[in-house]
């Protein structure tokens, strides 16, 4: 029997779960769901990070201990997955004694293999990441990540000799080029490893940080945050003696964001390599959830919680929409108009409305009773049973590969060519003639199968939902013990079972904003979009040749263009000015990105930093309309980028 497993990040406890948390954990649930379906036996593991200074200091400014702190907020986590749908084996808290004894086993059994030593340090250090930052990666004295300045600290402490592993991890990912997936992460790492590698401090002095596990051979020290975090990958199996350990490490799968790459990608390797644990099989990096307004904050009120989203528009809806929205490795934008409108469309009118029609004309021509295929399939019926086919084999191959929008788009595929076909062979016609009964038995029957296929593949995305279709549709199985071999088999409905109706599965949702709502789509988005003003009918005031010396143009090189998500006009710029900057210009209609890229273009390039559908924008690319075309303005010849225009 195949095994899987999957793990989420275990999430700090310094802050309530949001949409980001949400989605990495039900990506989780949807692919372990998937592999449950395909036969394999499954362990499905997530839980909460609790030690460290940042837990430390969030629990300080809430007055209370930090295990009482930790407890609250893991139980919030705890609390919460149930309730979007995710079933989880096991939640796992960094606080657990088994997981404190684990750490301390793989640091001894290190210790003693002489990969640990004990050295002096002196560095920029951020509270935040709870890490040094080297030369390279510090920005204007800043952490890169936090924007905030980093603090010179001295220490002696206890040094893992990452170092070594340097080679061996290159040529790992070079040989098991999924390892790492998608490619651009894999491709990140290697980047990564192209400079050498410093080893890594381990260890906190407990005079400055209690809040920690103490290293196993000097008590003054606790363990420093990340190689105590990892280890719950092993530890949550019962590393090293543990029956779950033998069964599923060899089929381990982690499931991250970008964020923390590079203690997954590059720290876990050389930590398992060194404990003398065999790789781990596949690390499954997603981009980030951004809202309107950019980074979610807490102090700016812009953290989406799951919960609420669930409480308003179904735990269901939400795990639709995530998983359809984000193409998984890129970064997608959340709004509640996207959610709305994904729910109208795709779920109450293409599903919702499939689903009833079909069990309606059940039971107005068939007294609620499945009737057989009664007459020889037409074209048009097995065009259809083809677009089933085909939305299975999608579901097969793209699941495993993280390709969950793809195999939706397949399913969904399969939905509007049923509804089209409801359309085509008008029952209704066929039932005004007693001669064509026969075929209206074919037609509805057919219908049927393809919702009830239907249900079986949106089982791991939506298992409320599949479970009530198939309840409705006469099937017995629990949706836990649906296996695709064989529910995904064309024509497996009993004959003669009953259907019922029942209520819609999903009724439509008004937009709470109503007004943005009502606006037609491409208002929406010039409103939120164009900043840059209309077209002047004369020549403007005169003004001084100083003032003009004071807007910096500058020759551009385009590096890179890409689409904005959602947005008709928007195209996502790096350019090269002699330095990179980022820029977002509303010349998306006229210029297609893969036009754009290698394209030198005018900047420019001392405008004030502006967002743009929550993308930072520095700069503008200069272009003036004609008629109903924009044109860019570009230099005469080749010249070097960063060139000053006077
Ligand atoms: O890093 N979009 O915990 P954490 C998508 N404790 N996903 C997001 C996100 C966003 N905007 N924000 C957060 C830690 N996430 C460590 C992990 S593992 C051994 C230790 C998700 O609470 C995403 O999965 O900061 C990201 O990797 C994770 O939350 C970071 O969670």
């Amino acid at each position: 029997m195949n095994r899987f497993y999957i793990t989420t990040p275990i999430y700090y406890v310094n802050a309530e779960p949001h949409i980001g948390h949400a989605y990495t954990t039900i990506v989780a649930d949807v692919l372990n769901r998937f592999h449950k379906i395909m036969g394999s036996k499954t362990f499905f593991l997530t839980g909460t990070d609790e030690h460290g200074d940042k837990i430390a200091q969030a629990a300080r400014s809430s007055g209370i201990s930090p295990k009482a702190y930790a407890d609250r907020i893991s139980g919030l986590f705890r609390q919460t997955w149930p309730k979007l749908g995710i079933q989880s084996d096991k939640f796992i808290r960094t606080t657990d004694s088994e997981h404190v004894n684990v750490v301390q086993y793989v640091l001894q059994k290190v210790y003693d293999a002489g990969e640990i030593y004990f050295s002096t340090y002196k560095g920029f250090y951020c509270v935040g990441c709870e890490r040094f930052y080297t030369e390279r990666e510090i920005v204007d004295g800043k952490c890169p990540d936090h924007d905030k300045p980093l603090i010179e600290r001295e220490e002696a402490n206890y040094f893992f000799r990452m170092s070594k592993y340097q080679d061996w991890l290159i040529e790992h990912l070079e040989s098991n080029p999924d390892c790492i997936r998608p490619e651009r992460y894999r491709n990140e790492v290697l980047a990564f490893l192209r400079e050498p590698l410093e080893d890594l401090c381990i260890s906190r002095p407990a005079e400055r940080l209690d809040w920690g596990i103490p290293l196993p051979f000097d008590a003054n020290y606790v363990t420093y945050v990340w190689f105590d975090a990892l280890l719950n990958y092993v530890s949550a199996l019962g590393y090293p003696g543990g029956e779950l350990f033998t069964e599923f490490w060899p089929v381990a799968q982690h499931t991250i964001a970008k964020d923390i790459l590079k203690p997954h990608g590059i720290y876990w390797p050389a930590m398992l390599k060194a404990a003398g644990i065999p790789m781990y099989r596949h690390l499954n990096v997603h981009g980030y959830w951004k809202t309107e307004e950019g980074k979610m904050s807490k102090s700016h009120g812009t953290v989406v919680r799951p919960l609420d989203m669930a409480a308003v528009y179904g735990a269901e809806a939400f795990r639709y929409f995530l998983l359809r929205e984000m193409v998984f490795g890129l970064d997608a934008g959340f709004s509640r108009e996207a959610l709305v409108q994904r729910i109208n469309a795709d779920l109450a009118n293409d599903l919702g409305n499939l689903f009833s029609r079909s069990l309606a004309m059940t039971e107005r021509y068939f007294e609620g009773k499945i009737p057989p295929f009664a007459t020889e399939p037409e074209a048009m019926d097995s065009e259809l049973q083809a677009k089933v086919e085909n939305a299975l084999r999608q579901f097969r191959e793209q699941m495993p590969a993280l390709g969950f929008h793809k195999a939706l788009m397949a399913i969904w595929e399969c939905i509007g060519a049923a509804n089209k076909y409801i359309d085509t062979a008008a029952p209704w016609n066929l039932a005004k003639d007693a001669d064509r009964h026969a075929r209206l038995k074919t037609v509805i029957r057919t219908l049927l199968e393809v919702n009830r296929v239907v249900a079986v593949l949106i089982s791991p995305f939506m298992p409320e939902t599949s479970a009530k279709m198939l309840e409705r549709l006469g099937v017995e199985k629990r949706v836990e013990d649906l296996r695709l071999a064989k529910d995904g088999a064309w024509g497996s409905l009993v004959g003669g079972t009953g259907v019922v109706k029942g209520e819609s599965l999903f009724p439509r949702v008004e937009s709470s904003d109503k007004k943005q709502e009502r606006l037609p789509k491409p208002a929406q988005e010039a409103k939120r979009a164009d900043t840059t003003p209309k077209a002047e009918q004369s020549v403007a005031a005169l003004i001084d040749i100083d003032l003009f010396r004071q807007v910096d143009l500058r020759i551009g090189r385009i590096l890179t263009a890409e689409n904005v998500p959602k947005s008709e006009k928007l195209v996502k710029l790096l350019v090269d000015i002699g330095e990179r900057r980022q820029i977002v210009a509303g010349i998306a209609k006229t210029h297609p990105p893969r036009t754009l890229v290698g394209k030198q273009v005018v900047i420019v390039a001392n405008l004030k930093p502006a967002k743009l559908m929550g993308i930072e924008s520095h700069g503008m690319v200069l272009a003036v309309r004609d008629a109903n075309d924009l044109k860019l303005i570009i230099p005469e010849a080749e010249t070097a980028p960063g060139g000053k225009i006077s």
